[in-house]
């Protein structure tokens, strides 16, 4: 990993793009992509996510980039420093990824998601502003389906906008102040609307990787906590979000700056997901009860394996949230190559490797200390 002081000056043979929210899913997988496609990748990092032992850069590890990008310092909030940043790196492109991601979070923290998710990306349009630099750079926004909220599915362009969480009204008014922007000062920024995507980098909070992590101690370590879920009837539209990084770049590659729904046009419940997610490793699962009391159980023995917990509800869900992505087919080409079914099967088979390989690993330093007992002892 390159960490670069204030000052020190970049090439600018490449084409350069700066990530807000490089050490999430999205940005890691951006990265990953930009830099295959021969960008020089900067990338804001905040500095307890860096800082020895800390697993905030753990995805750029795993995707084995750490070593090719280039991290700076800072805060989507610290806007003199994001400004100073944007001057020194001169990108060409910029992606702003940096949120509070977890919609449940937000009602527990509203101010604080409208500071990063709303005053964040107003940061980073007037440093364009301020850098005037508004006719060389191009900016992507993370938008989001939560924008939506509870309008009628399918969902595109045009779908009135109701968002039912702080998360989706901070989002909703960072989409505005883009499209204000693109309108007053002809800056080149899209918004991309994108419906939920997850894959093995997903956090662990989300209800896919909770799902795909609890499965797996179940199959690997015998584990007998039972998987606890709140809205199991709430529907999403889930991808992958190697697929929808693609998106995200062709957005900006266009020669108007519009914005864009990515989704797959599939839509799938949270029970759907635990069921297809159990099935891959051969447990086949039926509901009884009903509400609070339901359960989910494994058919070959009639064990508990899942519950539902009133504290998992949010104060209002979203419940259906179907994505029409036409607009993005026919005007960038863009399309999903990974269904549903991949995506379940990569990230349960990822989450059991991850365990498999622990496992091992505490075996290994098990034996260790046998023999230097047996060592002591003789
Ligand atoms: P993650 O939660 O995985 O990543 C969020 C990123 O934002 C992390 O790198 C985090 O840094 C960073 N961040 C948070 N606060 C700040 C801050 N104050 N200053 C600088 N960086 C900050 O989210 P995803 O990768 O899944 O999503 C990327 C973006 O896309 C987000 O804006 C999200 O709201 C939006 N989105 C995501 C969708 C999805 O399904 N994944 C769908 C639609 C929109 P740190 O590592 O230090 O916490
Ligand atoms: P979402 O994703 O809110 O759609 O936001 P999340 O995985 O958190 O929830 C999806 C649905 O599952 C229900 N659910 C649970 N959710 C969580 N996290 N934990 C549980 O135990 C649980 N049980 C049921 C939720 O109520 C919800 O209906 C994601 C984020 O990536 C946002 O940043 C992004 O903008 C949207 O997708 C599009």
């Amino acid at each position: 990993m390159r960490v670069v002081a204030f000052g020190e000056g970049m090439s600018k043979n490449k084409r350069v793009a700066f990530i807000t929210g490089i050490t999430g899913q999205d940005g890691a997988y951006l990265a990953e992509f930009l830099l295959g496609n021969g960008y020089d990748v900067h990338g804001l990092v905040r500095w307890d996510s860096y800082v020895d032992n800390a697993s905030g850069t753990q995805r750029l590890n795993i995707l084995g980039i750490i070593n090719n990008v280039t991290l700076h310092t800072g805060d989507i909030n610290d806007a003199q420093s994001l400004t100073y940043i944007i001057k020194k790196v001169k990108p060409d492109e910029i992606y702003n990824l940096a949120a509070l991601s977890q919609v449940g979070v937000s009602f527990d923290t509203p101010a604080s998601t409208f500071d990063i998710n709303v005053k964040g990306t107003l940061a980073l349009l007037d440093a364009v502003r301020i850098l005037d630099i508004e006719e060389t750079v191009r900016i992507y926004q993370a938008s989001s389906s939560e924008i939506f909220g509870c309008a009628a599915a399918p969902q595109n362009e045009d779908t009135p906008m109701h968002p039912c969480s702080p998360y989706g009204v901070a989002k909703l008014a960072a989409y505005w102040l883009v499209r204000s922007y693109r309108d007053s000062y002809g800056i080149f920024a899209v918004n991309g609307i994108l419906f939920n995507h997850e894959s093995p980098l997903r956090g662990e909070d989300f209800v896919t990787r909770k799902i795909t992590n609890a499965i797996a101690d179940i199959v690997i370590n015998n584990g007998e906590q039972l998987l606890a879920l709140g809205n199991l009837d709430s529907v999403r539209d889930w991808g992958h979000a190697r697929d929808y990084v693609r998106g995200m770049w062709m957005m900006l590659q266009h020669d108007k700056a519009d914005d864009y729904v990515l989704a797959t046009g599939n839509g799938k419940s949270v029970r759907e997901f635990v069921e297809q997610a159990f099935a891959h490793v051969g447990i086949n699962i039926k509901w009884r009860g009903v509400a609070l009391n339901e359960v989910g159980y494994n058919t070959k023995n009639n064990k508990t394996l899942i519950c539902v917990d009133e504290h998992l509800f949010r104060p209002k869900d979203v419940n259906y949230l179907l994505g029409d992505a036409s607009k993005a087919h026919k005007i960038l080409g863009w399309n999903h190559y990974y269904d549903f079914d991949a995506l379940v099967a990569e990230m349960m088979d990822e989450d059991i490797s991850i365990l498999q390989n622990k496992k091992q690993k505490q075996k290994k330093s098990g034996n260790l200390k046998d023999v230097n007992k047996w060592r002591k002892a003789g």
